[in-house]
């Protein structure tokens, strides 16, 4: 069951967001154990392979060029870089690595082309491989999935009526039409939003609404809070009460049952308490690691104790596609065999050159 039938309204949404509390969680908790293992959590690590200097004015981002903002800001990072640490985030036990990109949208260009080498490598470490790059086009996604990409991220982050509200450089309908181009190049899809940025509870359904009239709705829903990040448009914005982040882990939970609900950004002010009440109402991944993309998440050592104590594993690789085939990408592949060419030619002009008698320069008296 992908989606909840009885939940295809926004009505219907709403009435089930305002629950009582208990209730709602009862109910997404007996969902979440039809369709998967309670105690089972999966770590996946983000890693930002290009910080800062983006040209978008999402009101939430750091990263965003015009907003004046203390963060580290590095161009693409090299692809032994990330193997690095896409080995470190496997050794703690990450079975996912996400890694995101401050792009308005993919260029095809050479940064691209170390991007598809970079799924591959991590594909071969036998890690679900996601990107979150921006804006993307079909062909492109094709790209990354014959690379070995598991999975897509692109946030709706909030309902259509709210989204100008926050950002005006883009429009809901591209990232909708981003996440059919991941769709139709057979990608799994992770979107999901953001709460706590002003909107009302409406917008938070109809964030779950707009999933809801997908012809297939996201297998990965990552809900966010907001991160109040100083020198944003947002930075004045309360944070939200930890109860209205488990009634939006659990409404998602009960309307697509089969996906995952990420319990994503914001955890640095949930205690363990609601953190836990997020569990049991079907959140089943976390991202793991003390740094999100720019902002602090909760440090590996305490989180490795709330699943001692909560009785939680981590979630192994695939338990919910199969790995995806990482085959040679033809792009680079014409690039390695033409620059091959070029350091033949050059080889052989130098032994050629070698082999002549340097003229001898008689100098007459
Ligand atoms: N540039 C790409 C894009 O926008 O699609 C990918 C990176 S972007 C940082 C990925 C997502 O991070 C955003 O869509 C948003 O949902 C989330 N995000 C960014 N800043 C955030 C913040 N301060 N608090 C919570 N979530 C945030
Ligand atoms: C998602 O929904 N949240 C993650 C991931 N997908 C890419 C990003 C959260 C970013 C929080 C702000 C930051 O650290 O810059
Ligand atoms: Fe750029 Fe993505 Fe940040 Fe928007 S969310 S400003 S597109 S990095």
């Amino acid at each position: 069951m992908k989606i909840n039938p009885e939940y295809r309204t926004k009505e219907a949404l709403l009435t089930l967001y305002n629950k009582p509390l208990l209730e709602l969680v009862f109910e997404a908790a007996t969902i979440h154990r039809k369709f998967h293992n309670p105690n089972e959590v999966q770590m996946s690590s983000l890693l930002s392979i290009k910080t800062g200097g983006c040209p978008e004015d999402c009101g939430y981002c750091p990263q965003a060029a015009r907003y004046q903002t203390d963060i580290d800001t590095h161009k693409l990072m090299n692809v032994d870089m990330v193997i690095e640490q896409a080995k470190n985030a496997k050794a703690n036990g990450s079975s996912r690595l996400c890694m995101g990109a401050a792009w308005r949208e993919v260029r095809d260009n050479r940064d691209f082309d170390k991007v598809v080498e970079m799924v591959q490598a991590v594909n071969n470490l036998d890690m679900e491989v996601c990107c979150t790059l921006g804006m993307l086009s079909e062909d492109q996604a094709k790209r990354l999935k014959n690379a070995g990409l598991f999975a897509y991220n692109h946030n709706l982050d909030s309902s259509k009526e709210f989204y100008g509200d926050v950002i005006s450089t883009r429009e809901y309908d591209d990232r909708l039409n981003t996440i059919d181009n991941a769709r139709k190049a057979g990608l799994t899809v992770c979107s999901g939003g953001i709460i706590g940025m002003g909107e009302a509870v409406e917008d938070r359904v109809g964030l779950l609404l707009s999933y809801m009239e997908m012809e297939t709705p996201p297998e990965s829903i990552p809900i966010n809070s907001l991160v109040a990040v100083e020198g944003t448009p947002l930075e004045e914005q309360k944070p939200i009460e930890q109860w209205e982040m488990i009634r939006m882990v659990a409404t998602s939970r009960i309307a697509f049952p089969e996906s995952v609900i990420r319990l994503s950004a914001g955890r640095t002010k949930m205690n363990m308490e609601a953190q836990a009440l997020c569990f049991m109402a079907g959140a089943s991944s976390i991202f793991a690691g003390d740094k999100l993309l720019t902002t602090p998440n909760p440090e590996y050592n305490e989180d490795m104790e709330m699943f001692r104590i909560l009785g939680l594993t981590p979630k192994l690789a695939f338990q919910d596609g199969d790995k995806p085939v990482s085959n040679p990408d033809p792009i680079n592949e014409k690039k390695k065999a033409e620059a091959l060419a070029r350091e033949k030619e050059l080889m052989e002009a130098k032994k050629e050159a070698e082999g002549f008698e340097p003229r001898k320069i008689v100098t007459v008296k």
